[in-house]
């Protein structure tokens, strides 16, 4: 492994502010940040926590085929959601809940996709949802698709021209594994080659379902995109500071005309990687007790409580956050299934008269299958 300086951190593992050396060049993009920023993202930290959990147990019970956590991710999550302009156009892989709820997806549409009554889960291009695009199972895929859009972002000139409130970036979403996919190379070849307005945001979880990021690469994965010409930067993911300043500086730089960045956040996946998946068979009591005492948001909970915050503010959120579940699980299960021919609807994004020959075929084979039909 190559050496490589410490990652960019504000908050020490016990919620002090103390930058660091790797720091000193984001503090700017701290200032703007007001107490009520700061209250913000430890609601949108915890409330996902607390959302995440129910989800899981819906899956338990029977109420989703699959759900992916995000447990532990939340700070690398909330911080670069929160960086993002409203006009950013965001590709997430699968676990990104924190940054959905941050950009406006009604969460039960993340649901529908992991229960299987829908194709999608939410209008993508309804400017509603915050300009999040689907969620992709396909690993890596959505780097190159995160590419294209910037390609035609940087075609229809929609960012470098001086207006902050226009400019566009794009922020693809992925993991270490995602990192050894031809997909995510190829997305750096081309997004580098065309300079195009975009930031890969790579939260290192260390696993690739049971694969750990030490094996998948001899090389620190920040390192990797600098391989390929694009400015990188690594930084502490439990520090939703951290997270904060890197992805507003390199979303900036990308909207401005510096081309294509990559922010890699240290973070850990605790627990499993998908409610199918058993992680006391591969990973260690001891260094899951290592990230356990960096949780992200005891962490921050501690910067805020030396800020002033007091017993009033917590309760307050944690009730937020047990409504907000509540909700979500009447909700899922108030869910209906769709109707069998919305399978067609999608396929195509235009009519497409075999799609109506085959819907209408379905359609007259159930109705023949009704009682007395
Ligand atoms: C193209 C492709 N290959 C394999 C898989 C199976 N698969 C699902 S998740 C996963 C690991 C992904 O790890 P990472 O990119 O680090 O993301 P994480 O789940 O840790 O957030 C794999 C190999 C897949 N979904 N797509």
């Amino acid at each position: 492994m190559a050496e490589v300086p410490p990652a960019v951190q504000f908050l020490s593992v016990e919620g002090v502010f103390a930058p660091n050396e790797a720091a000193e060049e984001y503090l700017p993009y701290l200032e703007e940040l007001t107490e009520q920023d700061h209250r913000q993202f430890y609601r949108d930290m915890a409330v996902t926590r607390r959302f995440d959990e129910e989800c899981t147990n819906l899956q338990r019970q029977g109420q989703m085929g699959l759900w992916p956590p995000s447990h532990g991710q939340e700070a690398a999550q909330v911080g670069s959601a929160r960086a993002a302009r409203p006009q950013d156009v965001i590709f997430p892989s699968y676990r990104e809940h924190a940054v959905a709820l941050v950009r406006g997806i009604d969460i039960v549409d993340v649901v529908k996709v992991m229960r299987g009554v829908s194709m999608g889960g939410w209008d993508a291009t309804d400017p509603a949802n915050g300009n999040f695009r689907n969620y992709c199972l396909v690993i890596g895929s959505q780097a190159l698709h995160a590419t294209g859009y910037a390609t035609g972002v940087k075609f229809d000139g929609a960012y470098a021209t001086g207006d902050a409130e226009r400019d566009i970036a794009v922020m693809a979403y992925f993991g270490d594994g995602a990192t050894s996919q031809g997909d995510v190379s190829e997305a750096f070849v081309f997004s580098a080659s065309g300079q195009n307005p975009q930031v890969f945001f790579l939260q290192n979880n260390h696993w690739a379902i049971s694969v750990p990021v030490t094996t998948q690469s001899r090389t620190p994965l920040y390192l990797r995109a600098q391989g390929f010409g694009i400015p990188s930067v690594q930084v502490d993911g439990n520090d939703v500071l951290a997270s904060y300043a890197t992805s507003r500086k390199h979303l900036d730089d990308a909207r401005a005309g510096g081309g294509p960045q990559l922010v890699e956040a240290l973070t850990y996946r605790i627990g499993a990687h998908t409610t199918s998946d058993d992680p006391t068979r591969y990973q260690t009591p001891e260094q899951l007790a290592h990230w356990v005492a960096r949780d992200p948001i005891i962490r921050f909970a501690t910067y805020l409580r030396g800020q002033g915050a007091d017993d009033a503010f917590f309760a307050d959120v944690q009730a937020e956050a047990e409504d907000f579940s509540a909700d979500l699980r009447r909700r899922t299960l108030e869910l209906g299934a769709p109707a069998l021919s919305a399978i067609f609807d999608h396929a195509y994004s235009e009519p497409h008269p075999l799609m109506d020959e085959q819907k209408a075929w379905l359609e007259a084979y159930e109705s023949s299958l009704v009682e007395g039909a």
